[in-house]
């Protein structure tokens, strides 16, 4: 083992010892950083802890910081805020912290320029910028050999910034694509056919409008928040751009028809029905921005109009209500006594294509089959509550809402992706809903920690426990930065014995849903795994808590089973089918009885969970097949208040994501990595030596001898094969290698001016 190897450093030129980088324990209460005396202050007066606020703010890079306590990483990203710097690596992660007000100096055609030169130039150490990101992946997707696919895995919490982060690196990508020759004309059928490289690049940034329009509401934390997880993949012939393919993923649909108090439904409905009253200027707007998107999507006017149509029938369908029947006191049905409702039933009727009572029949009477699968009886039965007929208005209204988004999805699709002969390589940007927790949790939480998860196992796997492995193979048995292995966790969700498993199993049975036995199934199936707990306080509703990376947290029983097995009576999708108008009629492709992992047809009840999953594992299918690239968002306060970071509201998110983890690792391994022939290939003042470890004692020595404080113990390490190098001491190298330039250049002038 290599221990102490900067001793070849005369001992009075050691800094003073670093401390091993163990998270400190926080006092609860006290305040945490103060960062308006010029320095951090902690709770605990620790001299090493006190970095004056010029070195935080300048410090781009979290990795390069003296030392690696929480507090200090904190007050580096919160002084870098409060200066405008909104950006700072942590190692290869980029960390975004949302300014929360408009900053369009930061992303100017000036900017995007600067970043490409720089991208272009070669420069190893680039701006800490979100183009940067984009710059990075797009040059190694387009100049590296191989031109292996990219992905940008954007993460955060709601309001953090995900969203407009996509779109910055989106633009920057579109807008470098100039001077492109025209694509060829094809004999292939691809929509691309005579198509100019600017109209390609414009159609891929008006796709956003469009699924911002129909896929985004404002919620208590962001009033444009994303309610679906996204990735667009960029399509590249060789280094032109050449398309685009968008993959969603699960759509809170269940939005069309409950939100919470002062949240919104998707903005199109507000776009739509604009009021010529009230506070809806911004819908006017981004009404107009939807429409012209649609133009340059080629979505032709009858189109349009056959969606909003259907935009329209879901806002009459809301206005359905229901009435006890007053001769059966049992049966409900719509109420016609009702002239709005009335008007309302006749409306959606109309612009859905159905016949009147065939609605009102879907909505009101439930058919119920008994007996076996050999001899089955169907009754015809009418609700019997109130609830009973608004759930299947609901599932009516979802169904129209999910189909016509996929709808809108793949046709865009269409109009944006190259025939596949066309291009063979992708960078893709993803942009997925961030760990989410609330007072009362259900299945869209679940499934989107679950996705969180399986994000953080694969950067787990990618990035620290890979870049463990380097550093013992280097011999560096001696780092040991402590990361958090979620496979557990991973397991427990979703193998065979899991908390999916038993969820699914629980709406496989032909019975009536059972959610709070379901959760107690849960929680005795997989106590052991230390991972799945039953809520400890039993005044509180049945349910089950996980222990996730990020945090517990605490699923409740109420409506679980019934939004997984997510059932949408037979009637009602058949009703749909019964429209006479194709596009309705066409519109819904049920997808509830196809396996998702075979793709055929099963008689299994195929859940939210199990296609939430599959879906999941195609996308790390896709994600293992590129180079990664991490931007990790910050909210800096609860409120989104501009200016003011809420430094245990960003300590938190930093753990969640694992920022802090990623820091420390990339710290102890160092950034920059030579071997020792390039190394003294470079740097090399003294002769060449072939043998590695020659090499490496060459390499030491130069170091050793270097002046006081240009190289010192704690920014260089010496591996078996390569030297590992702080960014910082790649800067002092190559500034005494540049002055030993000009020393010599000086020199070679003074001899020639004086013997010319
Ligand atoms: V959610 O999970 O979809 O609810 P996001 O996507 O993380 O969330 P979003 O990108 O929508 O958040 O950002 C929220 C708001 O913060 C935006 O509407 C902007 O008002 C603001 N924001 C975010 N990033 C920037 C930025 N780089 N510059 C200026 C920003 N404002
Ligand atoms: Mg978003």
């Amino acid at each position: 083992m290599e221990q102490n190897e900067g001793s070849h450093l005369t001992p009075q030129k050691r800094p003073k010892k670093i401390p091993p980088p163990v998270p400190k324990k926080r006092p609860k209460s006290a305040p945490t950083v103060g960062i308006g005396n010029g320095t951090v202050q902690v709770d605990e007066p620790n001299p090493i802890l006190s970095v004056p606020k010029e070195v935080l703010v300048s410090c781009d890079d979290l990795t390069r910081l003296p030392v690696l306590y929480d507090d200090v990483v904190l007050g580096c990203i919160a002084s870098r805020y409060q200066q405008n710097l909104f950006y700072t690596w942590a190692g290869p992660t980029l960390v975004a912290t949302n300014p929360c007000r408009p900053v369009p100096h930061l992303y100017t055609p000036k900017e995007i320029h600067h970043h490409h030169n720089q991208v272009k130039s070669g420069i190893d150490r680039r701006d800490a910028h979100i183009f940067s990101v984009a710059g990075l992946a797009h040059h190694r997707l387009t100049h590296d050999l191989g031109f292996i696919n990219q992905a940008i895995l954007v993460s955060g919490e709601s309001g953090a910034g995900k969203t407009e982060s996509a779109r910055y690196m989106l633009e920057y990508l579109s807008n470098i694509e100039t001077n492109f020759p025209l694509v060829p004309r094809s004999p292939l059928k691809g929509v691309w056919e005579d198509k100019q490289p600017q109209d390609i690049q414009e159609r891929i940034l008006a796709s956003n409008p469009i699924l911002e329009a129909f896929g985004n509401a404002a919620t208590l934390r962001n009033h444009n928040s994303s309610r679906f997880g996204k990735l667009i993949r960029l399509q590249y012939g060789g280094r032109q751009l050449r398309g685009a393919e968008i993959d969603t993923y699960l759509l809170e649909k269940t939005r069309v028809t409950h939100q919470t108090e002062n949240e919104r439904n998707f903005h199109i409905f507000y776009q739509f029905v604009i009021a010529p009253k009230g506070n809806l200027d911004s819908d006017l707007a981004s009404l107009r921005e939807t429409l012209h998107a649609f133009k340059q999507l080629d979505f032709s006017m009858s189109h349009q109009k056959q969606i909003f149509q259907l935009v329209m029938a879901l806002l009459h369908l809301g206005n359905v209500n229901f009435s006890q029947d007053k001769e059966n006191h049992n049966s409900w049905t719509v109420d016609r006594h009702n002239a709005e409702c009335l008007k309302s039933l006749e409306s959606a009727c109309e612009l859905l294509g159905l016949e009147e009572d065939k609605l009102v029949d879907a909505l009101t009477i439930r058919t119920i089959s008994v007996g076996t699968a050999r001899r089955v009886s169907v009754f015809h039965k009418p609700c019997e509550t109130e609830a009973q007929c608004v759930e299947r208005r609901d599932a009516l209204m979802q169904l129209i809402y999910a189909s016509l988004f996929s709808h809108i999805v793949t046709y865009i699709n269409t109009q944006v992706s190259a025939h596949r002969n066309l291009w063979s390589h992708f960078l893709g940007v993803l942009d997925v809903y961030g760990f989410e927790t609330f007072d009362q949790n259900s299945l869209e939480q679940l499934c989107i920690n679950y996705a969180n998860e399986r994000l953080q196992q694969e950067f787990m796997y990618r990035y620290l426990a890979a870049e463990h492995q380097v550093l013992k193979e280097e011999g560096f048995l001696d780092v040991d930065v402590p990361y958090t292995d979620n496979t557990d966790c991973v397991v427990a969700l979703d193998s065979n014995i899991s908390v999916f498993a038993i969820l699914n199993e629980e709406c496989q049975l032909k019975r009536a849903l059972k959610e709070d036995e379901a959760c107690d199934r849960v929680c005795k199936a997989l106590e052991d795994t230390g991972v799945v707990h039953a809520p400890s306080s039993p005044k509180r509703k049945a349910g089950f808590v996980v222990r996730h990376y990020a945090g517990p947290v605490k699923y409740d029983a109420k409506g679980l089973l019934h939004k997984n097995k997510d059932e949408v009576p037979l009637e009602v999708r058949g009703l749909l089918a019964s429209s006479s108008q194709d596009f309705v009629g066409g519109l819904v492709f049920d997808t509830s009885d196809v396996d998702p992992e075979s793709g055929r047809r099963t008689t299994r009840k195929v859940t939210t969970l199990a296609k939430f999953k599959a879906s999941l594992d195609t996308l790390m299918r896709t994600l293992a097949r590129c180079d990664l690239h991490y931007v990790r968002c910050l909210k800096p306060n609860a409120g989104s208040l501009p200016g003011q970071p809420d430094t245990g509201y960003i300590l938190h998110q930093l753990r969640a994501c694992g920022v802090i983890e990623t820091v420390r690792i990339s710290q102890a391994g160092y950034p920059v990595r030579i071997s020792y022939e390039d190394f003294i290939s470079r740097y090399g003042w003294l002769k060449e030596e072939d043998a590695v470890d020659v090499s490496k004692e060459i390499a030491k020595s130069m170091l050793g001898t270097t002046q006081e404080g240009h190289i010192d113990s704690v920014k260089c390490r010496f591996g078996r094969t390569r030297i590992f190098l702080s960014e910082s001491a790649l800067h002092t190298l190559e500034a005494v290698r540049e002055l030993k330039r000009r020393e010599a250049a000086t020199c070679l002038q003074k001899f020639w001016r004086r013997y010319r």
